[in-house]
C-alpha cells in the first residue's frame, strides 16, 4: 500500500511540477517557432532562430517544457546536445519544400540513429498543408524514407500558422509520453 501510495504520488508529482520536454526540430523555416507561438495562443511573425527558445506549457492535462531549436544547417548539431533530456520530439516539415524533403528525412534518420537519442515517441508534422502545391503527409514520409523506427511515432498534417490539425497529434503525444518515459 505505501509502495502504491509512493508511486501514485510521484506520478501527479511529476505531471504536476515536473514537465517533460518536447524537442522540436526540423529544417529552417519548417515553422517550428510558428508552432511554439501558436500553443502559446501568440500570433507574431516569426525570425530565424538562433539559439533556441524554451516555454513551458500546459497542453490538456500535462505541463510540458517545448524547445524549440534552430533549424539552420551550420547549427543542427547542437540539436543533439538536448537528446539526453527529451521525453518526446516533434519533427516540423515544410510540405510545400518539396526540394528539401529529402534532406529533412536525413535530419530526421541522423536524429533517430544517434546513440544519445533515447526511446520516445516521435511526431513528424507535414506541415503548410495549405499550400496548394504542398506533399500530402504520406507523400513526406515517402520522401523522407522513414523505415522499421521502433518508436511509437505519427505523422499528421498540419497548417501551423492557424493552428489547424495540431491538436490532436500533441494529445496523442501527450499521452504516449506518459506511458513511454518517467
Ligand atoms: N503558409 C504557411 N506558412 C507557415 C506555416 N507555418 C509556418 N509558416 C511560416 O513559415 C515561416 C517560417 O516559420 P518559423 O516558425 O520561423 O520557422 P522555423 O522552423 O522556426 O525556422 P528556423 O528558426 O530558421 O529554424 C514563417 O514565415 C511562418 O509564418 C503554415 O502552416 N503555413
Ligand atoms: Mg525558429
Amino acid at each position: 500500500m505505501g509502495e502504491l501510495w509512493s508511486r501514485t504520488y510521484q506520478t501527479v508529482y511529476g505531471m504536476i511540477y515536473d514537465p517533460k520536454l518536447i524537442l522540436v526540430c526540423g529544417l529552417d523555416n519548417a515553422g517550428k517557432t510558428c508552432l511554439l507561438n501558436r500553443l502559446q495562443g501568440i500570433e507574431r511573425n516569426t525570425v530565424p532562430t538562433l539559439g533556441f527558445n524554451a516555454e513551458t506549457l500546459q497542453l490538456g492535462y500535462a505541463t510540458v517544457q517545448v524547445f524549440d531549436t534552430c533549424g539552420q544547417q551550420t547549427r543542427r548539431d547542437s540539436w543533439s546536445m538536448f537528446f539526453h533530456h527529451a521525453h518526446a520530439l516533434v519533427y516540423v516539415v515544410d510540405s510545400n519544400d518539396i526540394e528539401r524533403i529529402y534532406e529533412a528525412g536525413t535530419e530526421l534518420q541522423k536524429i533517430l540513429n544517434h546513440e544519445n537519442f533515447p526511446d520516445v515517441p516521435v511526431l513528424i508534422l507535414a506541415n503548410k498543408q495549405d499550400h496548394p502545391r504542398a506533399a500530402t503527409p504520406a507523400q513526406v514520409m515517402r520522401g523522407m524514407r522513414l523505415q522499421r523506427e521502433t518508436r511509437p511515432w505519427r505523422v499528421a498534417g498540419t497548417v501551423v500558422k492557424t493552428g489547424e490539425g495540431i491538436d490532436e497529434p500533441l494529445k496523442w503525444l501527450v499521452d504516449q509520453m506518459w506511458q513511454t518515459r518517467t
